[in-house]
């Protein structure tokens, strides 16, 4: 539940659930499938931060106005539309980059608090993360993206400021105590960060030298649902994005053959950097695994750029070259036919191995045991006699 904000000088009660005017902007490459797709993702993503959507607008690209990211046109139909709907409307949120100045250029005109798609992402992750190490990693992100946009009136509907007591609103002077405020807690959090990855690394250094297994892939795909059957561990299984903020580790024995296996945060496209870069300690377990289990929404019309988007987020995180093992998950909302053509488009053209499974059914949960325990046995480390640990780096031919 949100707490209490401001929107227009005016007080939301704790309870009120703020309402959004939803843009989004069509690439010309879209096909009608791929922007229904996108539509009912971002809609999923404002109600993941907890907001209703009141009304969604689909525009069609245009080249971004210098002063007010849409065109004039278009910015006086948004304005005249708020006009009308009143209080029914809270904020508006632009599914794009749009600059501080921009924002706060269209908060003038519309009267209204304006956000952009890594605002929004912001709210999630601020409304889930749960350990501390989560919590700081998304104050940091938070803190960097509004300082620039300390002004702004969506700064005060956003929730969780960090508790550092800003007042905001206030004139330049107070303006200028408030930055100052978020650079040094922001420095804090810094150092915090990584102190939290220092200790991480030596808790990793001192753990059994097993193999590790991370699972990886889009949000809300079934990450955690897979964690919970392979390891019994009561993680949080929630049908919203971004459910996972944390990582858990667990030691799992399948076929005779021990590994750790992780679940951690999921991807999404577009994914701000700010937020990759401030969860880089999250990330470590992804980048240090010996094997990826990708996980994919199979009954998602869009699974193949999903696929897509997380191969691209693997990279940008360091985690490209490790093994990968396709595991395509909710096969029980497929037809048998559009399980057979899945089945038969996947096992011809990927290029990692396959299994097709459903998590919450328990189908085919002993061929994805097999696949796991086969892969592992094939890593270098465990053909390797002289035990589990990291075989010893050799230069030269
Ligand atoms: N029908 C069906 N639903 C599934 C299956 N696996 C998971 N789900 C549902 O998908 C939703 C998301 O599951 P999670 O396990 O939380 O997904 P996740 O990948 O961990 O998501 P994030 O942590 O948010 O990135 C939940 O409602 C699950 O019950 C499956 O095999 N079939
Ligand atoms: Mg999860």
């Amino acid at each position: 539940m949100p707490s209490e904000g401001m929107i227009e000088g005016r007080v939301l009660s704790p309870t009120h659930v703020p309402r959004a005017l939803v843009i989004r902007i069509e690439a010309a490459a879209e096909s009608p499938e791929q922007s229904e797709e996108y539509l009912d993702e971002l809609l999923f993503l404002v109600r993941s931060a907890g907001y209703e959507v009141a009304e969604a607008i689909s525009y069609s690209w245009r080249r971004p106005d210098a002063a007010t990211f849409l065109t004039r046109g278009r910015v006086e139909e948004i304005r005249t539309l708020l006009k009308e709907k009143g209080s029914s409307i809270d904020f508006v949120l632009i599914d794009a980059e749009v600059s501080p100045v921009q924002v706060r250029n269209l908060e003038k005109i519309w009267e209204k608090p304006v956000t952009d798609r890594e605002g929004l992402i912001l709210e999630i992750f601020a409304r889930n993360a749960r350990t501390a190490q989560a919590k700081a990693q998304v104050e940091l992100a938070k803190l960097e993206y509004e300082l620039p946009r300390l002004a702004h009136q969506w700064t005060h509907l956003s929730r969780e400021r960090g508790g550092i007591g800003l007042r905001g609103g206030g004139g330049e002077q107070q303006l200028e105590i408030d930055r100052r405020k978020m650079r040094q807690r922001i420095a804090r959090l810094r150092e915090q960060l990584r102190e939290f990855g220092k200790q991480a690394a030596i808790r990793r250094e001192g753990r059994d030298p097993l193999p590790r297994v991370a699972l990886v892939g889009y949000t809300n795909v079934g990450k955690s649902t897979l964690m919970r059957l392979i390891t019994k561990a009561p993680v949080l299984v929630e049908n919203r994005l971004f459910a996972t903020l944390d990582t858990t580790t667990r030691r799992v024995v399948l076929n005779g053959v021990p590994f750790l296996l992780s679940d951690t945060v999921g991807f999404i496209r577009k994914l701000p950097p700010k937020l990759l870069q401030a969860f880089h300690t999250t990330l470590a377990e992804v980048r240090e695994a010996d094997l990826l289990l990708l996980v994919v929404d199979a009954s998602s019309p869009g699974y193949v750029e999903q696929i897509r988007t997380v191969e691209r987020t693997l990279e940008r995180i360091g985690a490209g070259d490790i093994p990968i093992l396709l595991v395509m998950n909710k096969m029980d909302r497929l037809s048998p036919e559009e399980r057979e053509l899945v089945e038969e488009s996947w096992r011809a053209q990927s290029p990692y191995p396959v299994v097709i499974i459903s998590a919450t059914q328990k189908e085919n949960i002993e061929e994805l045991y097999e696949n796991i325990t086969k892969l592992l046995r094939a890593l270098p480390r465990f053909r390797d006699r002289s035990g589990w640990g990291r075989p010893e780096f050799s230069m030269g031919s």
